[in-house]
């Protein structure tokens, strides 16, 4: 797996609360999801990465999850078109603070819609989720680019992760943590397979990030699986990330 040299994530703002979501799970805390982005960022810090901090957008309450604007490798970036027209806006910025890194660039184009959330980067293999946000015309396009680049890859409908990595991560040395309707599932067959339970599926959207692997707080028998398959953890505790359906990956864009 590559090593990641840069970062780039983005401060919630006020209007956070007043994002998407389907969690039940109440109004976030303001107050001590700043405490958690900030704890977030750190560990990327420690992870040996050079973040990048946009600054917040109250126009766009849900633009703290960056991993949705953008697919990026070593040597380009595809700009996606994400699926909720709340949060379609947002890849102005990124597609501006990604040229400071990128010289090439390819899009996603409508009637195609496509979050960045939907798609898992396996060594030359990627792995794109058809949601209620990437349609199959979005997992098209992206399809075409990536083999255009040279890269595989596979298109995965979803049953009922919300992002398809809601549930899996991808290690590295062939090694997937998976959850739900992938434990079993035929595409990822080849993989040493780290199985996350159903009460702790929240768990399987972790991130590698070179030497660690950053995990939520809270599920003991995750951090146990992941230490045993040789890999140093951190944890962070995302109780304000995941009231609107946010995860780890979802605050950070990783290249
Ligand atoms: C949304 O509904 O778009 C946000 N509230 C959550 C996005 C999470 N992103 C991700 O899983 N990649």
């Amino acid at each position: 797996m590559s090593k990641f040299q840069y970062v780039i994530a983005k401060t919630p703002g006020k209007s956070y609360v007043e994002g998407l979501t389907t969690s039940n799970l109440g109004k976030p805390d303001y107050e001590k999801l700043l405490v958690q982005h900030k704890a977030y960022v750190e560990a990327l810090k420690k992870c040996g990465v050079e973040v990048t901090l946009l600054s917040a957008s109250e126009e766009f309450p849900d633009s703290t999850f960056v991993e949705d604007t953008a697919v990026l490798t070593s040597g380009f970036a595809v700009v996606t078109n994400p699926g909720a027209e709340s949060r379609n806006g947002e890849i102005v910025e990124i597609e501006s603070a990604l040229k400071d890194f990128y010289k090439k660039f390819h899009y996603i184009k409508s009637p195609g819609t496509l979050d960045g959330g939907d798609i898992l980067q396996a060594d030359n293999k990627f792995y794109i989720g058809i949601s209620e946000r990437t349609n199959e015309e979005g997992a098209r396009q992206l399809k075409e680019i990536l083999e255009g680049e040279g890269f595989e890859a596979t298109i995965i409908p979803l049953q009922k992760f919300f992002h398809l990595k809601t549930g899996i991560a991808y290690l590295g040395n062939n090694k997937m943590v998976v959850a739900g309707e992938f434990v079993d599932h035929p595409a990822f067959e080849s993989y040493d397979k780290i199985i996350i339970t159903n009460e702790d599926e929240y768990s399987a959207n972790c991130i590698r990030v070179n030497e660690y692997v950053i995990i939520p707080e809270g599920y003991s028998e995750t951090k146990r699986k992941i230490n045993e398959a040789g890999y140093e953890t951190i944890e962070l505790d995302m109780s304000e990330v995941r009231k609107q359906d946010g995860g780890l990956s979802c605050l950070s864009l990783r290249f």
